[in-house]
């Protein structure tokens, strides 16, 4: 088929008034973008058009009948299934997430994930559990955060704040795996954070189940890891790495090119063997972006929703919050920490990625809440 090759994103911008109605779509990655949009204006539709994207407010029919008449059959069926799936994922609950053993139950409510950052130098708590009386310090904290309320434990021994420095394999292994070890083997679930195959194999080996991949699924090995485990895997939108990521932070529009970044992943993930059902995807607030682009990013996160997955968060003391509140210092961006969870979950948010675990356990509970206008 010509012209709208695998690559077309259709990502949906407003489905607010339901399934049948019109929606504000925006079409990415068509590769005769003047053709589709002429024929689409033809039909009536105010069709705008920004670069290569092609943006409009439609039926899925006009869609259909436009990209038939550019590129054919084949390509408006597969384009009208897309916007029908993001559409119908808009509004609806997330789905839960498959384990290697297990389910993430994100189905049920937005779920919180304790951070056991198990590092010297992390932005806001680095040094607190790592090297003093390790492992037992970061053990010890993990127990503290499921006692809290945490549905999962995040383990990861390297710092991924801009400019931090890149730790040894050796090293990363002796910081997490006993940690993640010991965890597990009290019944807690438990993610490993890392971006390095090796790392990821170890943990999945004593227990986690989950890979959570900041490097945006740079790695096909670690992809193939994930894969041969059957372990849920968290697609994380950045740019570079932690050392470059401050100066890539550059976008004409930046909800469109992370929702692009994150449907091609998907898609890697899949050529890669990792099924949709066990992927979480997340904007990386922070990672190769500004303050405002992180704000934009929340603002806007019900997009995410479009990929009918569940959409994770991690807002929790990260920097724009102090800039936001008068330069206040990572221990002290409680209240900016659990706006954005609030926030989050209204938008539909399945996983808040937190520090400050019993606040933000309370804050999920009442804005999920009210988000669906139900006290269960
Ligand atoms: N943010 C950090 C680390 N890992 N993973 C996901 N999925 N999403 C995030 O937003 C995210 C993440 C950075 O926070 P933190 O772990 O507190 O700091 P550091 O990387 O310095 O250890």
């Amino acid at each position: 088929m010509d012209g709208a090759p695998a690559a077309v994103v259709v990502r949906v911008e407003d489905a607010g008034l339901g399934p049948g109605a019109p929606v504000r779509l925006v079409v990415a990655g068509a590769s005769d973008p003047e053709r589709l949009r002429s024929v689409w204006a033809a039909s009536g539709a105010a069709v705008e058009r920004v670069g290569q994207r092609l943006r409009a407010t439609t039926t899925v029919a006009d869609l259909e009948r436009a990209v038939g008449r550019a590129f054919g059959r084949e390509a408006a069926t597969s384009v009208a299934a897309t916007a029908r799936a993001a559409i119908a994922a808009w509004s609806a609950p997330p789905p839960a997430v498959e384990l290697s053993q297990g389910m993430l139950p994100t189905d049920a409510r937005p779920l919180v994930m304790g951070i056991v950052n198990v590092t010297p130098d992390s932005f806001s708590d680095g040094g607190a559990l790592y090297p003093r009386d390790h492992p037992d310090a970061a053990v010890a904290h993990g127990r503290r955060l499921v006692a809290e309320g945490a549905d999962v434990l995040d383990v990861g021994g390297e710092s991924t704040r801009p400019g931090a420095e890149p730790v040894a394999v050796d090293e990363e292994l002796r910081r997490v795996v006993p940690v993640v070890a010991a965890l597990a083997d009290s019944g807690m679930m438990v993610s490993v954070d890392t971006t390095k195959p090796a790392v990821a194999a170890a943990a999945l080996d004593v227990g986690a189940v989950l890979v959570n991949d900041v490097s945006g699924g740079a790695d096909d090995d670690l992809l193939a890891v994930v894969a041969d485990a059957g372990a849920g895997y968290l697609l994380m939108h950045t740019r570079g790495t932690p050392a470059t990521m401050a100066e890539l932070a550059h976008y004409d529009d930046v909800v469109a090119e992370v929702y692009e970044f994150l449907a091609h992943g998907l898609q890697r993930c899949a050529a890669a063997g990792i099924a949709v059902d066990r992927v979480v995807v997340d904007p990386g607030l922070g990672f190769a972006k500004t303050a405002a682009h992180n704000l934009v990013l929340l603002r806007d996160l019900r997009q995410l929703r479009g990929f009918g997955r569940p959409v994770a968060v991690g807002a929790s003391r990260k920097r724009f919050l102090g800039a936001l509140l008068g330069g206040a210092d990572a221990g002290e961006r409680l209240e900016g920490s659990l706006a954005c969870a609030a926030a989050a979950v209204g938008a539909g948010a399945a996983l808040l990625r937190v520090h400050d675990v019993a606040e933000t356990v309370r804050t999920v509970r009442v804005a999920h809440a009210v988000a669906t206008g139900s006290p269960t």
